[in-house]
This record gives C-alpha cells, sequence and structure tokens, in this order.
C-alpha cells in the first residue's frame, strides 16, 4: 500500500512558499541563487508518489540526479495501470501506443529525447541513450524504434486490454468522436531532481492525449515545453494540453523566471497567466507545472482543479494538492 501524506493543507502551502525569497550571492549565475542540495524530487500527479520513492532512493544511496530522473519515471512507464504512460497508455485514434519521453541534464544541459515511439515500454531509457551515445537531441517514429531495438530493447505490444476496451468502445462499438479532450486525455508524468550535491536533472514521459490522430507529437519531448533544467537557475516540467504548453515554451518560461530570483510558485503562475490570457477558453483545459529551484524550493500550479505534485525531501513523500490559478 502507498504511504500517502496527503497535504489538505495544499493552498495555504503553496502561498507561504510563495513569500520566500530567493537568497542572493555573488556568483553571476541564476540573479545569485544560493544552490540548494538534495535528495529532492518532484513529479507530477499521484502516481509521483511511486516514482519519486524510486528516483529518491537513487539518490540517497549517491546515485545522480539524471539517473534518479529516468529510474523514477520508468516506474510510471512500467506500471499498466497508469494509462497515460508507457504500458497501459490510451492509444491514438488508429488504436497504437505512441509514446513521447525525454531526459535533460541540468549541469551540462545535454538532452535527449524520442517522439511517436511504438513498442517500446521504456522511452525515456532510449531518450537516455539518444542524450548519451548520440550527437542528436531527438528521434521520432520508425528512427526512434529501430534505434532503441538496435541498443537492445526488446519490443512488445503496450496496448494493454483495458486500453483496448476503452479504444474499441469509442472507436470501434461507437460512432467515431474525434478528438477528445476528456480527463482520461491527460497525466503525464514530469519529474525534477537534485541529487546530494546541488546537481539536477527533469524526464518527462508520456502516452500524450488520448486517442491523438497519429504522429502527433505534445509538449513532453520537447526540450524547453514538457521540461527545461538548467541547475543554475532549476527545472521544470508540465503536464495537460500539450499544445498549449508548447505556444508559451512552458518549461523554459518558469525556469528563466526562477533565474530572475523569482519563486518558483510566482513563475508557475506568471506561465499560467499566459496560457489563460491566450485564450480565456484554456480556463476549461488542463495546464499544470511543477518546479523546482536551484536552491531547493519548489513550485507548482494548474489552470484546473485536481492536478496534484509528489515532493520527496527529508525522506518523506508528500502528495500535494495543487492551488487553480486564473
Ligand atoms: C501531451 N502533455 O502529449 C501531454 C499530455 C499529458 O498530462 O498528459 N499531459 O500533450
Amino acid at each position: 500500500m502507498r504511504r500517502r501524506r496527503f497535504l489538505q493543507t495544499g493552498v495555504l502551502a503553496w502561498a507561504g512558499l510563495s513569500l520566500t525569497r530567493c537568497r542572493k550571492s555573488d556568483d553571476g549565475e541564476g540573479a545569485g541563487i544560493v544552490r540548494g542540495k538534495g535528495p529532492i524530487v518532484i513529479s507530477t500527479w499521484n502516481f509521483g508518489v511511486d516514482a519519486n520513492r524510486a528516483a529518491y532512493e537513487v539518490l540517497s544511496s549517491g546515485g545522480t540526479a539524471v539517473d534518479a530522473a529516468e529510474r523514477g519515471v520508468m516506474v510510471s512507464e512500467s506500471d499498466p495501470a497508469v494509462d497515460s504512460v508507457g504500458y497501459g497508455g490510451l492509444p491514438n485514434n488508429e488504436g497504437v501506443v505512441e509514446l513521447d519521453a525525454a531526459i535533460m541534464n541540468g549541469t551540462d544541459l545535454e538532452a535527449g529525447s524520442v517522439a511517436g515511439l511504438h513498442d517500446i515500454m521504456n522511452p525515456v531509457a532510449v531518450a537516455r541513450h539518444v542524450m548519451d551515445d548520440t550527437v542528436h537531441v531527438l528521434l521520432v517514429g520508425d528512427g526512434a524504434r529501430r534505434f532503441a531495438i538496435e541498443k537492445g530493447f526488446e519490443t512488445q505490444d503496450l496496448l494493454t486490454p483495458e486500453a483496448e476496451k476503452r479504444w474499441r468502445e469509442r472507436f470501434v462499438d461507437a460512432a467515431p468522436v474525434g478528438e477528445h479532450e476528456g480527463r482520461d486525455s491527460h497525466d503525464t508524468i514530469g519529474m525534477v531532481t537534485m541529487d546530494a550535491d546541488g546537481h539536477m536533472a527533469a524526464a518527462c514521459t508520456t502516452s500524450g492525449l488520448a486517442w491523438k490522430l497519429p504522429g502527433r507529437v505534445g509538449d513532453s519531448p520537447l526540450i524547453g515545453h514538457g521540461l527545461y533544467c538548467d541547475e543554475t537557475a532549476g527545472g521544470a516540467v508540465a503536464t495537460g494540453v500539450g499544445e498549449e504548453v508548447i505556444k508559451v515554451c512552458g518549461s523554459y518560461q518558469v525556469v528563466e523566471f526562477m533565474r530572475q530570483g523569482i519563486d518558483p510558485n510566482e513563475a508557475v503562475r506568471r506561465v499560467i497567466d499566459r496560457v489563460l490570457k491566450r485564450d480565456p477558453a484554456n480556463h476549461d483545459k488542463l495546464v499544470a507545472f511543477a518546479a523546482l529551484r536551484a536552491d531547493g524550493e519548489i513550485g507548482y500550479g494548474s489552470t484546473v482543479d485536481g492536478f496534484q505534485v509528489a515532493v520527496s525531501r527529508d525522506g518523506q513523500h508528500d502528495l500535494i494538492d495543487s492551488p487553480t490559478l486564473g
């Protein structure tokens, strides 16, 4: 049974954190942010708690922030009960599971990602190989799949019976309804980690919007959109309707606000504000961020109710209700 400490005072905690000020130093980067030390992990949604545990274990045994982020989000990828990530993810409108994932090293800004990947359970691990073993950042579709196979990944059908049943109900047994933006179409895991030396990383992995057009790519594998990490300032990850995150360069912008010394919750609020101002109809669409500033302060927020972040630090794993902004 998962040990969850539900912080129903999440909004108050958020408001309190907003009052924290960035401490100054004169290292000339990140508005003089004084670098913190981990282990600290923040990730999106309730299944982030289990992912955080795995990441935290890596960090607690001296592992790197990059290893922790990869290992952490792989927990959600491999869990068939998580219907928005990896194995068990809901498919595109043709019944095919297409996965997007990315990983970024906050120390040197190296990054790797894959998009539209079929038949491979752990796309973030493939993204790690793109980062470590190639000069490229993003591989897509069949090229990404062939690269994964060359790297020794096994192929397997990722469409679970439950996901297939839901696809059939929508597209085979009923008249096609086209694009769908209901809550069953969301819930990417994004994670930011900080290791014991203060080094940071981020990872993001998803099956994307359920019932998407084949070939559609969202924000999650796009550096600066679904995730961004530069440990001189911090890291951020996004979840929700990727098209809206992309239009504001969401995660990059959260990090750049933090670099200016802005509190992480306020940084998230400013980006959410842009999303809502761009199109007031976005009040009905999920866009949410989780952020970790280089000094260890966290931030989070969402356009709609129900978003949660998992936070691990000081040996505790908490699930926190996020405020709805705007
Ligand atoms: C995407 N952002 O592909 C992802 C979907 C998601 O929670 O589930 N986010 O647009």
